[in-house]
């Protein structure tokens, strides 16, 4: 199912959305402190890309099952989907991206993560006081969200939209700052940066944890962000 989950406004607290995780679950931890966290009130979105390559991907059920944590589907979750077991090159190549810790896992915890991860939305939006702000791993495929929140509705064509969603770095190379007009801010990942980067009104917030840098994450309200690490 290829979906966008929407959220009302978080009245009691803040929210945040986290950029890409890739297993580094500890840096998490130490961003959670420097923000401070409050579980009883705030939430934490994810741009996706959760798993491979760093230590902790093995953990990811627990992260998901956090009630206060919501994240949509990177294009590192869908190959883990996607891959198949009975077939060399396709295991190779997972391997190749950091899918080991997925590889190696019995039968039973392999179907455990394809459910969590496929039960993950494509697309968040979620209300401000300023106006919403949308949620992708990698780009919003059209000009507006809404014309986008429109097509996912149309089988035939939202799994196209579904893989630029999670693999577009097209906005970036490009350097296009026309951003997304029917939105306060879009926020992906998917391409690290040495710092957070907004084109117009689409800010990346990769800032490449799994490599050795800093994990990011930026407060909702303010599109203020804060980062961990290197
Ligand atoms: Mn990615």
């Amino acid at each position: 199912m290829i979906t966008l989950k929407r959220f009302e406004e978080n009245t009691q607290g803040n929210d945040w959305v986290v950029g890409d995780l890739h297993g580094c679950f500890g840096l998490l931890k130490a961003l959670l402190r420097e923000i401070n966290f409050d579980e009883a009130a705030d939430r934490l979105f994810s741009v996706g890309d959760l798993v491979d390559r760093g230590p902790d991907s093995a953990g990811v059920l627990n992260l998901l099952a956090l009630p206060w944590l919501y994240s949509v589907r990177g294009n590192h979750e869908q190959i883990a989907l996607d891959t198949d077991l009975t077939d060399n090159d396709s295991k190779a190549y997972y391997q190749s991206i950091g899918g080991s810790w997925f590889l190696r896992a019995p039968k039973l915890a392999q179907d455990a993560y394809r459910k969590a991860f496929a039960d993950l939305p494509l697309a968040i939006e979620v209300a401000t006081l300023l106006g919403p702000i949308g949620i992708v791993h990698a780009d919003c495929p059209l000009p507006t969200w809404g014309q986008f929140a429109r097509t996912l509705e149309d089988e035939d064509t939202a799994i196209q939209l579904q893989m630029m969603a999670q693999w577009s770095r097209d906005r970036i190379m490009r350097g296009n700052e026309r951003g997304i007009p029917d939105l306060r801010a879009l926020i992906v990942g998917h391409t690290p940066r040495a710092m957070p980067e907004a084109l117009g009104n689409v800010i990346d917030i990769d800032t490449g944890a799994v490599y050795g840098n800093a994990l990011t994450a930026i407060r909702l309200w303010d599109l203020e962000t804060i980062s961990v690490g290197a």
